[in-house]
């Protein structure tokens, strides 16, 4: 039994197509916090973050969109998620994807503080690599992970509280990289599990090999699930369709093997854009993975000792 801690934050600023702002009402309407009671969960909602008003501040990428709105819900959010993590395991009901700067840099200080190791695993079509000053689109949701990392670039930001070692970096079903993400990436220990790596070498190694690492460090570990890490045939709600996500049974099979590794500390829902679901399904897709990833199975069956 875990204590779910509900936490909206209708992040609409780090992308240009508006909707994310109703996604923390979507998972709410769609029975998140029902899904959760019905698998012996308790659940504290806590409502939605309200960021302080923007600063002013500027930078020298003219084509980077509301900065001081998302540094004012970057440092909102890394509030409410320190003072989370002490009483049970955050869900972070998104919102686009730019609140990961604020929900993973409250994680790492408290897992700093801690004295624990933090993971994260980065279930996305996108690597969100870019800083402030390589994006090109001007969309901060594209640059999280990099924050997360402690790359420079990030002027105006607060400096990333405890930055994420590159080799506790785990990337799954990523088929949108541009130019300057991939040169980044390409000079860090990050893992990156293309759509490839899981076509040729399926869902369960990559992933198995990784929570290996996290239990053998004593590690806490954040997970972000972006709605495009999902194939759009089964998850059209978000702004940024990639073809060739992962399949519905994939998808769970990943949060399958999460919960049983009882190792994910905190979790970020991101860019569900409800505007675009069509009768809801998106929404109920995202909640029934929720549902896989606290304990949800149709058998009990004896699975491999971790
Ligand atoms: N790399 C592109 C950009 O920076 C697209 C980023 C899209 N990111 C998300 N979240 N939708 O993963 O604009
Ligand atoms: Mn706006
Ligand atoms: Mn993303
Ligand atoms: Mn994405």
């Amino acid at each position: 039994m875990t204590h779910c801690i509900l936490i909206g934050a209708p992040v609409d600023e780090g992308q240009r197509r508006p909707g994310c702002l109703m996604g923390p009402a979507a998972y709410r309407v769609a029975g998140l916090p029902r899904t959760l009671t019905d698998l012996g969960h308790t659940v504290e909602d806590r409502g939605d973050v309200v960021p302080a008003p923007g600063r002013g501040q500027t930078c020298a990428n003219a084509a980077v969109h509301h900065l001081p709105e998302t540094i004012a819900w970057t440092e909102a959010l890394a509030a409410a998620a320190s003072t989370a993590m002490p009483d049970g395991l955050p869900i972070f009901m998104g919102g686009d994807h730019s609140l990961s700067l604020g929900t993973v840099a409250g994680v790492a200080s408290h897992a700093d503080a801690a004295g624990r190791p933090l993971f994260v695993i980065w279930l996305d079509a996108h690597s969100d690599f870019h800083t402030v000053e390589t994006t090109t689109s001007g969309n901060l949701h594209g640059t999280p992970m990099a924050y997360a990392a402690g790359r420079a670039g990030f002027d105006p930001f607060p400096p990333f509280p405890a930055p994420v070692p590159g080799e506790n970096i785990c990337m799954f079903g990523i088929r949108s990289v541009d130019p300057a993400e991939h040169a980044a990436l390409a000079e860090t220990e990050i893992t990156v599990n293309d759509m490839r790596v899981l076509d040729e070498q399926g869902i369960v190694a990559p992933l198995r090999a990784f929570l290996d690492r996290v239990r053998a460090a004593n590690g806490m570990l954040h997970v972000s699930l972006d709605v495009d890490f999902l194939d759009p045939s089964f998850a059209p709600a978000v702004g940024t369709t990639v073809p060739g996500g992962t399949t519905f049974r994939e998808a769970h099979l990943v949060c399958e093997l999460l919960h049983e590794s009882g190792l994910m500390t905190s979790l970020d829902l991101v860019e569900l854009n409800p505007f675009l679901d069509e009768r809801g399904k998106t929404a109920r897709a995202m909640v029934d993975l929720v549902g896989s990833l606290m304990g949800r199975k149709v058998f009990d069956r004896p699975t491999r000792a971790f």
